[in-house]
């Protein structure tokens, strides 16, 4: 078991603060606003993200599964011994324990995520339940350039990418990710899943549900700001839209504004026009042959992959 006292990354938590507000600043300066779409994962929209993968249109956390499942046989007979499970982006580290129960050579687990108070409640729930497992939580942003924590870095290491997250990256973004994991796992293989294209409707209603779970959770990022940057922005005067871009093959959310209106961020003041939008996130749709080239331009090639039917989505084996 691991000490959990010890959350390798800790002390950048202000640092991580001051460029959440620079990037926000320069996100509504553009001529389209935007707001990079890892802010939606403070632990309020990490708990309505938790909300949205219980949805019947959320398709994403069940198809992910059921592809998993065909995947983890193959998995558990791989040649590898102690190796240590490298997770981008844990969250609760859910999807983990099923990797845990199912792969017996791993020995120990290094979950990464932004949020560090989230991080160290799942990896303190992990390390509860399986006491012989090596946890060794590292809070960071594994857009930028991390490296591993010494304890596990004589170890084999198998990098795991669940959920799509790659999607939210662009293209350039997913390459520079994919290279740097690579760099990362030294050596080692990268299990990632990814969301395949598919109908629009299917895609547009997966984005914008009924309940207005994804709409709560779009808009938490207006309420984040004027939580931690003391924004005075009306969350009334926005709503949540999910728009198909067929030539760049994602859907985007996007928060539209109401009205003409002004709002105040940390001493500055923004203006939009009734019908104009601030642009949170983009989740890209892949093919297969996309994908495999987008992996090999990082280094990888495609050891395996594995393909659920309907609705389409892919795990991808990489290997150096
Ligand atoms: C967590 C990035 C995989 O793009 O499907 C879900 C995020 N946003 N509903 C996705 C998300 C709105 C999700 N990922």
């Amino acid at each position: 078991a691991a000490d959990l006292a010890k959350v390798h990354g800790l002390p950048r938590q202000e640092a991580i603060d001051d460029v959440f507000q620079a990037d926000v600043l320069t996100g509504l300066s553009r001529a389209q606003k935007m707001l990079p779409s890892k802010y939606l994962y403070d632990p309020e929209g990490s708990r309505l993200f938790e909300d949205i993968c219980e949805l019947p249109e959320y398709y994403v956390p069940g198809a992910e599964r059921a592809v998993m499942e065909q995947a983890l046989p193959h998995l558990a007979g791989l040649d590898i011994e102690d190796a240590a499970l490298v997770e981008f982006g844990s969250g609760a580290s859910v999807k983990t324990r099923r990797v845990l129960d199912s792969l017996p050579w791993i020995s120990a687990y290094v979950p990464i995520d932004i949020s560090a108070a989230h991080l160290a409640a799942a990896a303190a729930s992990i390390d509860g339940d399986y006491p012989d497992l090596q946890v060794v939580p590292l809070a960071g942003d594994f857009t930028q350039r991390l490296t591993v924590p010494a304890e596990v870095r004589d170890r084999p290491l198998f990098g795991f990418f669940p959920g799509s997250t790659i999607g939210n990256f662009t293209p350039e973004e997913a390459t520079g990710f994919l290279a740097n994991a690579r760099r990362l796992l030294a050596g080692g293989r990268l299990l990632i899943g990814a969301d395949l294209r598919k109908d629009q409707a299917v895609l547009e209603a997966a984005y914008d549900d009924a309940q207005g779970v994804t709409a709560a959770f779009d808009l938490n990022l207006l309420a984040r700001i004027n939580r931690e940057l003391g924004g005075d922005i009306d969350l009334a005067k926005f709503r949540h839209r999910a728009i198909w871009n067929e030539a760049k093959s994602r859907i985007e959310m996007h928060l539209e504004s109401l009205a003409d209106q002004t709002f105040g961020i940390a001493g500055w003041r923004f203006a939009m026009k009734r019908g104009e939008t601030i642009h949170t996130e983009n989740s890209h749709k892949f093919t297969v042959a996309q994908f495999t080239r987008l992996a090999s331009e990082a280094g990888w090639r495609v050891e395996r992959h594995w393909v659920n039917p309907a609705p389409e989505f892919a795990v991808f084996l990489l290997r150096d």
